[in-house]
């Protein structure tokens, strides 16, 4: 399935976020995420208007926020219809099913309202679905499941990947795909493989160091994207670096992953 243009692969989905954001892919030429790592309103908001043109989809973690008001999400909705990316709150869900549903629907950030995509751990079991998909599935939301990190040493691997992907195989409605370092079709038994299109966004992306010196760990564009089967690089320190305020700086980052990410992925679709 990774083999055929992007555009092509939204009809095998039904979950409208997911086709949403194959279409944005296609339209926008980018399959570029950006992760806005930011404390501040005023440089999280600024970071997603500089690299808005570029990319498919914004990733946040709404959380670090120290300024944060209802405001930021009016204004975060606002630059994703002006700039047409999707919104995806990096937000890791990990606990029972009834928790994860408040979690996701209410407390001051109210994740479910404003985010496409949001994503979780698959360590409580299949309750986790069902819980988060009590909220979202009305919504049109999708979810994303962790089977794999990026970081060194990471417990995401053999029997805890393959369930994973077991247990999204079973929730194709409201399962989109997963966060992961390569495509997981073959994992988790053949069982229906045949049909799976499930979309791999890949963290741990970078051009330059291979790692932050706290555990993640770099991976180029093209290894990700060519040579992983990966769909969406995600990138965050690479393209804001420390200078949060050059803008022209971010854009100029920005457009080279960008090129960076679609390169990859013509070259993909063109082996035959
Ligand atoms: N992230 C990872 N690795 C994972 C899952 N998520 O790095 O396995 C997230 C981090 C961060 C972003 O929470 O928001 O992706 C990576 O940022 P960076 O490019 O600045 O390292």
């Amino acid at each position: 399935s990774h083999l055929k243009p992007y555009g092509s692969r939204a009809e095998n989905h039904r979950n409208p976020t997911a086709k949403l954001l194959l279409e944005t892919i296609e339209r926008k030429q980018s399959n570029l995420a950006v992760s806005v790592d930011v404390t501040k309103s005023c440089d999280f908001l600024s970071i997603i208007d500089a690299v808005g043109p570029f990319v498919c989809l914004v990733k946040t973690h709404i959380d670090i926020l120290e300024d944060f008001t209802q405001d930021v999400i009016f204004k975060l909705q606002k630059l994703s219809v002006e700039h047409d990316f999707v919104i995806f709150e990096d937000r890791k869900f990990a606990d029972i099913g009834n928790t994860v549903a408040l979690q996701y629907s209410s407390g001051i950030y109210r994740i479910a309202s404003w985010s496409h995509i949001t994503n979780a751990h698959p360590v409580p079991g299949p309750s986790i679905i069902s819980g988060l998909a009590s909220v979202g599935l009305p919504l049109g939301r999708g979810l994303l499941l962790l089977a794999e990190m990026s970081t060194e040493g990471a417990l995401t691997e053999g029997s805890y990947t393959e369930s994973a992907v077991r247990m999204a195989r079973r929730h194709r409605e409201f399962v989109i795909g997963f966060i992961a370092q390569r495509r997981m079709e073959n994992v988790g038994g053949s069982a229906e493989t045949e049909e799976d299109d499930f979309l791999i966004l890949s963290p741990g992306v970078g051009l330059g160091a291979r790692g932050d010196g706290m555990g993640q760990q770099y991976r180029t564009p093209r290894e990700v994207v060519l040579e992983s089967g990966c769909d969406v690089i995600i990138v965050g320190r690479g393209i804001y670096g420390k200078d949060l305020k050059d803008t022209e700086k971010i854009r100029t980052q920005a457009t080279r992953y960008k090129e960076a990410g679609w390169e990859a992925y013509q070259e993909r679709i063109s082996v035959k």
